[in-house]
Formats: C-alpha cells, sequence, structure tokens
C-alpha cells in the first residue's frame, strides 16, 4: 500500500485495474483520488485482509478534509480575529502558516485562494473565504453557537460600527505596503510614526463611541463582535507600534479583561504555531 498526503479537496473512491500510483502494476486495485487536485493518494491491491484499514483510512482522510483551515500570520491582527472567532466557538482547525515579511501573500498558490494577497484565509471543505469580516459573518451563521452578535438590533449596529473603525479606519494604515511607501518616502522612522497616529486617532474614536455602551468588554459584559476585532488592534498598537495606552483608558481596561479569556489569550501573537522563539509568551 502506497500513501500520499494532498490534504486538499474532498476524495474520491475508485477501484480499478492499476496501481495509480505506480501506473505499471496490475490489479484490482483500490485508489483514493483528491477530486481537486486528481492525484492519487493512497493506491492498494484489493484483497479481504486489508478492507477494514481501506474503511478506516477512507473514515480518517474524510475527517481531516473536513477540518477547517485558516491562513494566517502570527503577526496578522486581522488574522487575530478570526483565531479569537474560532477559539469561542470551540472549533478546531488547522493553522496553515504565511511568512508575510517573506512575501509568502503574493505566492501564486496564495494568490488563487485571495487574489489580494492578504491573510486572513478560511477553507471549509469546498468554500474559500478571504477577510475577517465575512469569515466572522459564515462562522456565525454556519456554527452559532456562542453568538458573536448580541440579541437587540441597537447592540449589532455598535458592534458593526467599533469593528469596522478596526478594520476599515485603524487597521489599513498598518499594513506592510503603506509602511514600506512611508518609510521610503518620508524616511527610517516615519512608518511607525504615522501608523501610531492612525491608531490614537482611531482609537480616540473609539474611546466615545463605546463610552456609553462598553460593560466588562466593549459593548456590555459578554464579548462580542468588537472585541473579536480590538484585542488583536490594542495587542498590535502595544507591541508594534508601542502606543502610550494610558490615553485611552477604557480599551486599556478592556484589553485586560480579554487576557482573562483562553479564547483570546490563546488567539495573540505569542501563541501561535508560528510565533519565533524570541516573541513566544
Ligand atoms: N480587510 C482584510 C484585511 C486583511 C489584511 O490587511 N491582512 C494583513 C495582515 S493583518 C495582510 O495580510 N497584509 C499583508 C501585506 O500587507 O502584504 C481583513 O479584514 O481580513
Amino acid at each position: 500500500m502506497k500513501i500520499m498526503r494532498d490534504p486538499k479537496g474532498p476524495l474520491i473512491f475508485k477501484i480499478g485495474q492499476r496501481d495509480h500510483i505506480s501506473p505499471n502494476l496490475l490489479g484490482p486495485y483500490f485508489t483514493l483520488t483528491n477530486s481537486h487536485s486528481r492525484q492519487a493518494l493512497v493506491s492498494s491491491p484489493l484483497h479481504t485482509f486489508n478492507f477494514f484499514f481501506i474503511v478506516i483510512v477512507i473514515f480518517m482522510a474524510g475527517e481531516e478534509s473536513k477540518k477547517l483551515k485558516l491562513y494566517s500570520d502570527w503577526l496578522s491582527s486581522c488574522a487575530g480575529r478570526v483565531r479569537i472567532g474560532l477559539n469561542l466557538k470551540g472549533l478546531e482547525y488547522e493553522y496553515v502558516p504565511v511568512n508575510l515579511l517573506k512575501g509568502e501573500q503574493q505566492t501564486p498558490e496564495f494568490l488563487k485562494l485571495n487574489p489580494v494577497g492578504f491573510v486572513p484565509v478560511l477553507v471549509d471543505g469546498d468554500v474559500v473565504l478571504a477577510d475577517s469580516f465575512a469569515i466572522l459573518m459564515y462562522l456565525e451563521e454556519k456554527f452559532p453557537q456562542h453568538s458573536l452578535l448580541p440579541k437587540d438590533l441597537h447592540g449589532r449596529g455598535i458592534n458593526y460600527q467599533a469593528a469596522n473603525i478596526v478594520c476599515s479606519s485603524i487597521q489599513p494604515y498598518q499594513n506592510i505596503a503603506i509602511l514600506k511607501f512611508m518609510k521610503e518616502k518620508l524616511g527610517p522612522d516615519a512608518d511607525v510614526a504615522w501608523a501610531r497616529d492612525q491608531i490614537r486617532r482611531g482609537f480616540a474614536a473609539l474611546e466615545k463611541l463605546l463610552k456609553d455602551y462598553s460593560g466588562k468588554y466593549a459593548t456590555g459584559d459578554e464579548v462580542f463582535l468588537a472585541d473579536l476585532f480590538l484585542a488583536p488592534q490594542i495587542d498590535g498598537a502595544i507591541r508594534i507600534f508601542k502606543v502610550d495606552m494610558d490615553e485611552f483608558p477604557l480599551l486599556a481596561r478592556i484589553f485586560k479583561a480579554y487576557l482573562e479569556l483562553p479564547a483570546f489569550r490563546d488567539a495573540m501573537p505569542g501563541r501561535q504555531p508560528d510565533t519565533p522563539a524570541e516573541h513566544r509568551d
């Protein structure tokens, strides 16, 4: 029996006259083929001796291909939002590292998953989704446990607004391409100083918005969508851009509360499979 590894796509089981991995050998043979790549993963002579083994392999391969896959970089705040959502909902997932500093988001294989060349990307069977907001809305509908949205419409609106301040009005200013451009145009420290200003502007708006809604967390005493966006953004502000959080007491307070929650703590940059040793918590 020969087994090759190719995790993508549902599997096709075939019985035929040929060994699909070594086609010169004649059968009867059974073969498991990946529907996506058409590649033979398992090929073996067919006799009752290995029947039960075959059933187990098919079952395990099926379970494996059903598992969610998250393309992520340890330091990505956008991927961090999804990591928290997956943890809160208790969903197991395979972590696929994409090293942004090495430019792995621009490889032809990755651009097939997300033509914009950003993480996160979530793969759920045949469904490929990029963009943290879209992914979290998808997860919310497919896996309603631990809802990310409050029941009341106004509360949902505030959550959308706060999440969007982070994802449209703060985070895009600190992306690699922008920082590189700023550095090249304005000098070696200009990128960080400029990003810090954008973060401070956004945080000031969030402090004003959330003062009437916050409880233990951003919009009350339960964590919701806004918190998933805020936690990695505040972490990045402190870790990378050295923002002084004394200016933002509400955000500083809820950030401390996030770090008490395992779903948040485990999603932070210091605890990912691709976190470099010197940055591990
Ligand atoms: N709106 C997107 C933004 C995604 C995004 O900007 N991702 C960053 C990491 S947080 C990225 O992949 N940057 C790579 C680059 O700038 O080349 C989302 O929310 O997922």
